[in-house]
């Protein structure tokens, strides 16, 4: 007889088993997710919930801890869906079932549609930052003029990048907010020059305003990069809708010149249920109006009304946006939370950056933007050989 570990954190190591005894990929596949470990929280239960919950977890055997109104359970994948399947549970449990089984961990699909085609994320894609601005947190100013920002882009594509994100106004705080004229003669030269120099690259742009936004989508831009999520311009969603744009929703709170600052950083009961829920009605908001879900990215937006040690929780719950079903961006590039664990200047944190992105890749996000290209697809590339695209 031979016993052998096989390591847990990822279902590679058990789906390869399978494999190896001929089971075929697609089967492997799903029965490896099935044994990967979950953990739920449930809290405001009554005791005649709580009493049904024990006894149900133990006969599916799950570990359960418990306090007055509240559970954590822990398991397979597979034996915590069982919980999920209200026809099955007990009585009592019908509630804790429907909301169990919308917070499972899920596959996430391995296609983003942008305007342009669409961008496989199953591999780690990254989205090369092209600030042309004056003033951007830790490149303003250098990319200016469209000559300038077109010999970036070459660098940027030459590194590894697969999108490239066009940004004509700062968030960095305190600024000036732009007037649409300003922003508009910042990123509609950048635009319509990259759509004519590299016709196969999907271009997106990151504003708040939905003018600039439809100007850059008849540019050839492919991809609205709204840093508010939809909250500042009530027409970005219809022009998203409209232009059949792939659409990155990234939470903040807010306005341009208040949301990289601690302002709005209070969150009920934590930031990552505040920004799970945030994201989640701006999905649904996004799909009021019309945009096809396929066409939605999300991103929890590190730095933006978040203190250090949210910066990081967030990070290390990432997966926690997965029930949402839609592919996870990151964005930590240089951020300030970075400094603050590295005590490094905004020019030396590459290195974070690259860290930030593997923790990001291994809790599910598959979408990156970044300024240092080389060092984060190196960093990517080492963290799928390992893991894969699970
Ligand atoms: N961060 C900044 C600007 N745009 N867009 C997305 N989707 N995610 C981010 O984290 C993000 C963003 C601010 O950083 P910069 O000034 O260095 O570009």
């Amino acid at each position: 007889m031979i016993v052998r570990a096989l390591a847990t954190h990822s279902p590679r190591a058990v789906r390869d088993a399978l494999s190896a005894r001929g089971w075929d990929e697609v089967k492997a596949e799903a029965a490896s997710g099935g044994m990967r470990p979950a953990a739920l929280e449930l809290s405001g239960l009554d005791e005649a919930t709580l009493l049904a919950l024990v006894r149900h977890a133990g006969q599916l055997g799950l570990d359960i801890l418990t306090g007055e109104d509240w559970a954590v359970l822990g398991g397979s994948a597979a034996r915590l869906s069982a919980l999920a399947r209200p026809w099955v549970v007990p009585a009592p449990l019908a509630e804790v079932a429907d909301l169990v089984g919308k917070v499972l961990p899920i596959e996430l699909p391995l296609a983003w549609m942008t305007a342009r085609g669409a961008i496989a994320v199953d591999r780690p894609v990254i989205l090369g930052i092209l600030n042309v601005t004056p003033d951007s947190f830790s490149d303003g100013g250098r990319f200016l003029s469209a000559d300038a920002a077109l010999a970036r882009a070459d660098q940027v594509l030459a590194e590894g990048a697969q999108v490239l994100d066009v940004g004509g106004e700062s968030t960095r705080p305190g600024n000036e907010p732009v007037s649409v004229e300003v922003e508009l003669a910042r990123v509609l030269p950048v635009i319509d020059a990259l759509a004519r120099r590299h016709p196969a690259v999907p271009v997106s742009v990151d504003t708040v305003k939905a003018e600039v936004a439809r100007a850059a989508l008849d540019a050839g831009a492919a991809i609205l990069n709204d840093v508010s999520a939809l909250r500042l311009d009530p027409q970005m969603a219809t022009v998203a809708a409209r232009g059949g744009a792939g659409v990155i929703l990234m939470h903040s709170r807010g306005s341009v010149s208040t949301m990289a600052r601690l302002d709005h950083a209070e969150y009920s009961p934590d930031v990552v249920t505040g920004v799970n829920a945030e994201l989640a009605a701006a999905l649904s908001q996004a799909v009021a109006a019309g945009v096809v879900p396929d066409h939605v990215v999300l991103d929890p937006g590190f730095g933006f009304a978040k203190t250090a040690e949210q910066n990081l929780l967030l990070l290390d719950q990432l997966a926690g946006l997965r029930p949402l079903g839609r592919p996870i961006l990151v964005g930590p590039s240089r951020k300030r939370f970075l400094g603050s664990v590295t005590g490094r200047d905004v020019a030396e944190r590459d290195a974070a950056t690259a860290a930030a992105c593997v923790l990001g890749y291994e809790r599910g996000a598959r979408l990156f933007r970044v300024h240092n290209v080389a060092q984060t697809r190196d960093a990517l590339a080492v963290a799928y050989a390992v893991r894969g695209s699970t």
